[in-house]
């Protein structure tokens, strides 16, 4: 047996499979930095982040708040997670933050441990509509053993029945009347929902994993303004860190604050990856200074590249509404549950395009959808503008509409992205080796 590479077997040498392993990293770098990476989660680090997630603070503990530790050893670390909580609190314009949790997944866990108890009720998205896994019985509203009633679906604005959703939450009374997606094209009407929602005493928590970098960038929603109790989100998409969470809320309340500290330690956390904290830390700092003009020329790039795409002849999602307001386009590909999006993607890939299938309104089974889900986010962090997306519309239609083979679209790629290889946005913008080892 060997893997798909052919490149170790099961009874290799343990020095020969470590050595796989580290030509599998260099391998997967070099994918990316000679392909175009355009999955909506993911991002690229910068050289001040790539620098501190290697320090030695990866191997250290440090549970407890900044100034209340169980261990000796952490005064600097106190000054790092001080620091990162009054950045996080100013970048968020947030009146409360932990910068701990180890993922968006592990932050809604906590979430959902402050929030409700066992048996309890919450309304949602569903995962046909865009929902996260975690918002789902398989995943973490499971975990917590809560009813989960899913929002109707408006799909052609792509977002929640607004009406049904707050009817939905007016006769279920959910303890948590949850928001937010991983499909998330637009802003969803939120003060309607969290006027219902605070109606019937439940509490309004924003998964802001995906837009958390536009939201602190002003440019799509507000949602701690808009009626959100809770904010949580992952520090990795279209926030430019490394991965992680964040819990955010607008109590001022030092008791309820004190159940969400506690919900992410001791409640889901011992350890919580002290390396990639300083990271965020180090990230906020870069937000607040350029993230404003990040998150604006991310979203410019997405209507622009969702635009390219349909004057290509690509069949893209929410025209009537100008494509996206986000990071995010989505493309229809073929018929409902044809796996057209499973074929593209691969296609893609082929060429050097890193997409990810996703379940379009119709779909039924999400390892055959019709769809890809695109984020421009890490192209635009490497610099590329309107003229670029229109230059990658094209390269999607050579592949995908005019069938060419995409071996021969790969060396047009990599010549496109080797004028992309700056990490902009960033402390040392001019004085960096670029993309991560
Ligand atoms: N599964 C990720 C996404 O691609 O949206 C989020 O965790």
């Amino acid at each position: 047996m060997t893997n798909k590479r052919g490149a170790w077997t099961p009874d290799s040498s343990t020095l020969t499979k470590a050595q796989t392993v580290m030509d599998a990293a260099a391998q997967s770098g070099n994918l990316y930095r000679n392909g175009l990476g355009m999955i909506a989660s993911e991002n690229i680090i910068s050289p001040m982040v790539q620098n501190i997630i290697a320090s030695d603070l990866h191997g250290r503990y440090a549970e407890g708040m900044p100034g209340k530790r169980y261990y000796q050893g952490c005064d600097d670390f106190d000054t790092i997670e001080s620091i990162g909580i009054e950045l996080a609190r100013s970048v968020f314009n947030a009146p409360f933050a932990n910068i701990q949790s180890t993922s968006g997944t592990v932050s809604n866990i906590a979430a959902l441990k402050a929030l409700a108890q066992p048996g309890d009720d919450i309304t949602a998205v569903s995962t046909a509509d865009g929902g996260h896994i975690s918002h789902a019985r398989m995943g973490a509203v499971g975990l917590r053993d809560l009813n989960l009633s899913t929002y109707p679906w408006n799909e052609e604005r792509m977002e929640p029945d607004i009406d049904g959703a707050c009817e939905l939450i007016r006769s279920v009374e959910p303890k948590v009347a949850l928001i937010g997606q991983s499909v998330f094209l637009f802003p969803t009407p939120l003060k309607e929902i969290a006027d219902a929602a605070h109606e019937v005493g439940a509490k309004v928590m924003y998964d802001g994993a995906h837009v958390l970098g536009l939201i602190a960038g002003g440019v799509f929603q507000d949602p701690l303004r808009e009626g959100a109790d809770v904010i949580t989100g992952s520090s990795h998409k279209t926030f430019p860190g490394p991965q992680g969470g964040f819990l955010l809320s607008s109590s001022e309340d030092p008791a309820f604050q004190k159940r969400l500290n506690n919900a992410v330690f001791p409640g889901v956390c011992s350890s919580y990856h002290l390396h990639h904290v300083a990271g965020k830390v180090i990230a906020l700092a870069e937000f607040e200074e350029y993230g404003e003009a990040y998150a604006k020329d991310i979203v410019q790039n997405a209507k622009h590249f969702a635009s390219a795409l349909a004057a290509e002849g690509f069949d893209v999602l929410a025209e009537s509404r100008g494509y996206t307001a986000s990071h995010q386009v989505l493309t229809r590909h073929g018929g409902k549950d044809s796996g057209a999006g499973a074929k593209a993607a691969r296609l893609l890939e082929d060429a050097g395009i890193i997409t990810n299938m996703n379940m379009l309104p119709g779909d039924t089974k999400a390892l055959t959808p019709s769809g890809l889900r695109l984020g421009v986010q890490e192209l635009t962090r490497v610099g590329m503008g309107p003229g670029e997306m229109e230059e990658v519309a094209r390269l999607y239609a050579r592949v995908l509409i005019h069938g060419e083979d995409p071996s021969s679209v790969k060396n047009d790629v990599a010549d496109l992205k080797s004028n992309h290889q700056i990490i902009r946005y960033c402390f040392n913008e001019e004085n960096q080796s670029g993309y991560p080892l």
